[in-house]
This record gives structure tokens, sequence and C-alpha cells, in this order.
């Protein structure tokens, strides 16, 4: 789907874009066999890819009924060509283009399975935290509700305009249970958050500036979304020799 040019400055005025039904449900259920079928142990995981457990059901203070209420993420579906079918849809990757050029590279790729029972929740952070390529304005994330995401069941929250406050100081939160690798940033006042609830097929697109997160699952319903991040093919990777 090509952006017209009043999503463009949406965009670029709040971090991020909103494309509802942009991923047809046909091929959300393909993801989402294919989630199972790893999750279940039916197929092996390819090479870099990696199913994370949540760390309540890692230490013990939950017991998951199935495997698929003890993971947290699948990360790493580069090396799957039914997973990273998604990187290449040609809706998103049209509308990513619109403002990222049409030379793109997947940088990380993840289904985020939030299920019920477990604290699960994602601190407000940056992604840009997370990559050491620059500029920021040639990365951006895309993701993309499998099942429906409300602010019962932990959808993302985010800060609009927050990509205009450059790379933020991120803390480890002071959380009993926080998964592995998460970070948060640090004395930022969260009172202009917005959360956004999101249909299967909905897809946010949003700046590695932007700070977002997502809230704890409370709905007796799974919360599942497959992500990916994109680099413009003119992105450079600071000289660290
Ligand atoms: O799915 C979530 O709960 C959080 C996802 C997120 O923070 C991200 O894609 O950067």
């Amino acid at each position: 789907m090509k952006l017209n040019p009043d999503q463009i400055s949406q965009y670029h005025q709040h971090g991020f874009l909103l494309l509802t039904a942009l991923i047809p449900q046909t091929q959300l259920q393909q993801y989402d066999t294919r989630f199972h079928d790893f999750v279940e142990g039916k197929i092996e995981c390819p090479s870099g890819m990696k199913i994370m457990q949540d760390v309540m059901v890692v230490k013990g203070a939950v017991t998951a009924q199935s495997p698929l209420y003890g993971v947290n993420k699948i990360l790493g579906l580069e090396n799957d060509p039914q997973l990273n079918a998604y990187s290449s849809h040609t809706e998103l990757v049209t509308a990513v283009s619109s403002l990222l050029g049409d030379e793109l590279y997947s940088l990380t790729s993840n289904i985020f399975n939030k299920p019920p029972g477990v604290d699960g929740r994602h601190p407000m952070h940056q992604d840009l935290r997370y990559f050491r390529l620059r500029p920021a304005d040639k990365i951006m994330g895309a993701w993309t509700a499998i099942l429906p995401a409300r602010r019962e069941s932990g959808c993302l929250a985010i800060i609009p305009g927050s990509h205009k406050w450059g790379l933020l100081e991120h803390q480890s939160p002071d959380w009993k249970y926080l998964n592995h690798g998460f970070y948060g940033v640090k004395g930022v006042d969260f009172g202009a958050r917005q959360h956004i609830e999101m249909e299967p097929g909905d897809t946010l697109l949003f700046h590695p500036l932007l700070v977002h997160g997502s809230g704890r699952n409370r709905s007796a319903h799974f919360r599942r979304a497959i992500s990916v991040h994109y680099a413009a093919g003119s992105r450079e990777r600071p000289n660290t020799a």
C-alpha cells in the first residue's frame, strides 16, 4: 500500500502510523499456525531462531498449562520462509518503502506472544537503544496484530512525538518479573501515553526513537503480534574499529 502525503506527514509528525487491515486474515492464519508448530515442537527451529520463555514460567512463579502459555516471543524469523514472508509482504513493503525508499533490509523480526496469566509487560522504551545502525530516520518498526490487541490484553502504548526527543537513557525497571533484555526509558512522564488497540491485520509503523511499550495481559485471551524492523539501504553502521 503506497502511502499518501497525509500519511507520510503524520508519520513524520507523530513518529507512528496505524494502517488498518493491512495484512489479510489468510496470511495471519499461516503465521499463527507456524508459530504454534514451532512452540509445540512439531517442527524444529531453523538456525538463528530462538523461542524465549516468559520469565514467570522460567522462575516457576506460574505453571504454563501448555507450551503456548509459557512463550514470550520467537525471535529471528529470517530463516523460516513462511514466517519471513511477513517482512516481504507486498502491502507492507510498499508502505515502508514510501518512507524509507526501495532498498530495505530486515534488522530483526519477532512474534510477540502475551499469554494470559503472566505479567508480560514490556517497559516503555525506544528501539534504537538496541540498534547500532544510524541514522535513526533510516530505520522503522512494523508491528501487526495476529490476534486482537486491546488495552485489557496489553496492546501497544506509545507517546506521540517522542521520536523527536533523541535517544534517552534506559535502565532495567525495578520489576519482580522482567523478561530478558527488556529496558525502559528513565525519567519520562508517561502522562501523554496513548494505547493503540488493534484488530488482526492492523499494522503500526513506528520510528525507532518512538517511546513505546505494552502493559500486562489482564484478559483471558492471548495477545499475539508479528513484527519486523527495516533498515534502508542508505543507512550507515558506525565505525567501531
Ligand atoms: O509486543 C510488545 O508487547 C512490545 C513490542 C515492542 O516493544 C517492539 O516491537 O519494539
